[in-house]
């Protein structure tokens, strides 16, 4: 077989990729290791950047996404007792998009395979050959039978434990690396959302977080241990953890329940890989960098470098200009580095610390009266949030 780009990996990043190559009348096969299913059902990221957005739309993929997608015109953080709103539309003039990742992922998914897009789901022995080659390849087992792409360019978009970043020779990346000493436990509830925005809370057990799927579907989030066992979590200690992290009461708020659909531990790290270029293979998302999921910025990473990347390849094949590949890495590693500071900060500001003591702890809650008293470090914290350091 053979394609201009090859992309290992249909999560946001390789179909959005896969869609918008399709766009620019290039042609892509999406090698994908899981089902359709899996992938379709795979709750993850729910908040989408103003830009993200845009780029959906500008694609034509976002008339669901218009539909039922909840704008946000803010967040509440809460500590100590108190709450208080970061109003992002008073002070940057925009919102965000909260819509999972699992839709994105459905819609693009339909609209590829109805323009005729090649994915191939459930592939297996995934590898990628000759990437430094003007012919690189990748090989899988699909179906049963033992299948090579030769391909024009690789995009390596397998997410973080995918095999197109560890392809590639220790000595010519260099990686950035922190690993948090705590993870989230997250839920997804048939409960209705018991307000509007998300909740952020620092409280003294740990972080909380109190976001939504849509008007019947919360999600929660608490701090819990890096090796947390599920098995210790029985809904009513998650229940009575989120009720008092959250703050039931402030404003005469409480939080809904409603039956447990899942639970998981999500570990907590931050990772940037450089650079995002090993010959003719493209790392993009997750594959090349992972934020702490506090600042919401994960997959708006994935669909920025996506973006960056498919106007590459479309200067490549319309007028045959290199400039935009070898500008890539870069180009990315700019935001990716913002958007790091940003996730490491709120992580920082968030969090309870055990091995931390009591200056620290002291100077976090200083940090959220700061952010929570004063405009311009408002302002810093929602330009960042709704994502207005792309423009
Ligand atoms: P993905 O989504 O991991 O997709 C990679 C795909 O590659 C496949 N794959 C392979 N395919 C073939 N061969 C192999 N050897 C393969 N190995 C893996 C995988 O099956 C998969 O389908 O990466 P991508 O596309 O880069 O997208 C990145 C996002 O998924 C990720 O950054 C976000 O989910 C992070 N994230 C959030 N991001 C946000 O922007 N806003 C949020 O609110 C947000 N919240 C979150 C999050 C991530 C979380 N978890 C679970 C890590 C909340 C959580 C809890
Ligand atoms: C989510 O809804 O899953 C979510 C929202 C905000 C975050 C992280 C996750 O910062």
């Amino acid at each position: 077989m053979r394609t201009q780009v090859g992309i290992v990996g249909a999560g946001p990043a390789g179909l959005l990729l896969s869609h918008l190559l399709y766009r620019a009348g290039i042609a892509s096969v999406v090698v994908e290791a899981r089902s359709r299913h899996y992938v379709e059902e795979r709750i993850r990221a729910g908040v989408l950047e103003q830009g993200t957005v845009d780029l959906l739309n500008e694609a034509d993929v976002g008339e669901r996404m218009r539909r039922e997608g909840l704008v946000h015109h803010g967040i509440e953080l809460r500590f100590g007792g108190r709450n208080h709103r970061i109003d992002f539309a008073g002070l940057t003039g925009y919102g965000v998009t909260v819509y999972g990742q699992h839709e994105v992922v459905r819609d693009l998914i339909a609209r590829r395979l109805a323009d005729g897009g090649d994915i191939r789901f459930e592939a297996s022995e995934v590898a990628v050959h000759e990437l430094e080659s003007a012919r690189p390849k990748i090989r899988f087992r699909h179906e049963g039978e033992a299948q090579e792409l030769e391909c024009d360019f690789i995009a390596g978009c397998d997410g973080f434990h995918g095999v197109c970043r560890p392809s590639i020779p220790a000595d010519r990346l260099k990686t950035f690396d922190r690993i948090y000493p705590f993870a989230w436990l997250g839920i997804l509830a048939q409960a209705a959302p018991s307000q509007d925005e998300l909740i952020y809370a620092n409280h003294a057990d740990g972080f909380a977080l109190y976001s939504m799927r849509s008007p019947e579907i919360t999600r929660l989030y608490l701090q819990c241990r890096p090796d947390e066992d599920l098995a210790e979590w029985s809904d009513d200690r998650i229940w009575a953890a989120l009720h008092k992290r959250l703050g039931d009461r402030t404003d005469g708020w409480r939080l809904n329940e409603g039956p447990i659909l899942q639970k998981s531990v999500t570990p907590m790290r931050s990772f940037v890989t450089e650079p995002m270029r090993f010959g003719r293979m493209f790392l993009a998302g997750d594959a090349a960098h992972i934020v702490p999921p506090t600042g919401a910025k994960g997959m708006n990473l994935a669909v920025s470098d996506v973006r960056v990347l498919a106007a590459a390849f479309d200067g490549f094949y319309r007028h045959g200009d290199e400039a935009g590949l070898d500008g890539y890495s870069d180009t990315c590693l700019a935001r990716i580095w913002r958007m790091q500071r940003f996730s490491w900060w709120m992580t920082s500001m968030l969090h309870r610390f055990e091995d931390k003591g009591d200056f620290d702890q002291r100077v976090q809650l200083a940090e959220l009266d700061y952010v929570t008293s004063s405009r311009a470090a408002a302002e810093s914290l929602a330009e960042n949030y709704v994502g207005l350091m792309r423009r």
